[in-house]
């Protein structure tokens, strides 16, 4: 059996969201993973963020690859559009999906392997391209739906459960979509839905190439002493340079802040951002300095979370390839089919 369905039944008190849904209308089939695997922590964060911003569940589409973490949007959303897709090859699959139709919120969700390893070109150019999508890596180290083999994002000189040390250089995937031109790049832990929950929903919010990197423990492979991906590991050196305290739309802020103890980034919406500063100077637009504010850490050994980097309007690869509004499946014959005199024309042009 590859899922196990959860039955129909709602208790009549459950809290309703504005649309009327519960919890349960954002869950999806009951999990297979290891009890205690981060994986699962994140499913209930996408539910929870989910829930809170009164999504439509047929407005999202859920796309991962292959592994354990790509197992995952079978537990949540179960009454959303979902493709599981080949290793690696959730982000070309997503480009093609939001060309088509707009309309939708994408939600890929892949693993340091997935994305890391096999799918590293894929990630890159679906970043650089500003996709409008929210891309969650869940990031543990190794390949855990394979038995627990290092992958590209394990730190040197981190030891396998057996205690086969590490030698190869890590892949920091916030570095990278930093580097690509992610108009949102994050970095929070599945241990910390406080700090989770709210990047998700920001996220969502983003109309750009929104990048999360959530480190996510695998129990069976990787909670061990010597892994810098374990629980305690992460507990220990987490850096979080920010608290997103909520983010809501056009109403002024009303809660009162210590002056230099927040830093607010107003959408293109209208809509805030509020940022706790629990670093002071650490500024969520500078893309350059947040770069080397994660080099800095990282060379120190520590984990640096929270948002860390945001564009308040950013340009998606629609706008950039300046295509048509309506999704193609709603355009008649005569929009795409445009006749021989304008194909004559374009030809022409070609010669
Ligand atoms: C083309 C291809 N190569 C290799 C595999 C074997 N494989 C399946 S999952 C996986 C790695 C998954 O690791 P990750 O993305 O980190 O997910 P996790 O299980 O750790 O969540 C590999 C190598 C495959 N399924 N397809
Ligand atoms: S093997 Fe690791 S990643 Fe996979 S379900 Fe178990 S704990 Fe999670
Ligand atoms: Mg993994």
């Amino acid at each position: 059996m590859t899922y196990l369905a959860k039955p129909k039944f709602h208790h009549p008190s459950l809290p309703k969201n504005t649309l009327g849904y519960t919890h349960r209308d954002y869950e999806g089939s009951i999990s297979t993973l290891c009890a205690g695997c981060g994986h699962d922590s994140i499913s209930g964060a996408i539910i929870e963020a989910c829930f809170e911003l009164a999504i439509e569940p047929h407005r999202v589409a859920k796309l991962s690859g292959i592994g354990c973490s790509s197992k995952t949007p079978t537990y949540f959303l179960g009454n959303s559009h979902g493709f599981n897709s080949v290793h690696g090859r959730m982000p070309s699959v997503l480009t093609g999906a939001n060309l088509a139709n707009r309309d939708l919120i994408y939600l890929g969700v892949s693993g340091d392997g997935d994305s890391a390893s096999i799918g590293f070109g894929q990630f890159a150019h679906a970043i650089r391209r500003g996709v409008n999508m929210v891309y969650i890596v869940e990031n543990n180290g190794v390949y855990g739906l394979t038995k627990g083999q290092f992958s590209a994002t394990a730190d040197r000189g981190s030891k396998s459960k057996r205690g086969i040390l590490n030698n190869d250089s890590p892949i920091d995937m916030g570095a990278i979509a930093l580097q690509l031109g992610a108009t949102f790049v994050a970095r929070s832990f599945s241990g910390d839905k406080g700090q989770l929950i709210p990047i998700i929903k920001a996220a969502i919010e983003h109309n750009g190439a929104a990048f999360i990197d959530v480190i996510s423990p695998c129990i069976a492979f990787n909670n061990h002493t010597g892994s810098t991906k374990s629980f305690d590991y992460v507990r220990e050196h987490n850096s979080a340079v920010n608290r997103l305290d909520y983010l809501m739309g056009r109403a002024p802020i009303t809660v009162d802040y210590a002056p230099g103890t927040v830093q607010v980034v107003e959408q293109h919406d209208g809509s805030k951002l509020v940022l706790r500063k629990l670093n002071q100077d650490y500024d969520v637009a500078d893309r350059v300095a947040a770069m080397n504010f994660l080099a800095q850490h990282a060379a120190k050994g520590q984990i640096v979370t929270g948002l860390l980097y945001v564009e308040s309007e950013p340009e998606d690869l629609h706008r950039h390839l300046n295509t048509v509004e309506a999704p193609l499946n709603g355009l008649g014959e005569e929009e795409l089919c445009p006749g021989a005199a304008t194909l004559e024309k374009i030809n022409a042009g070609l010669r």
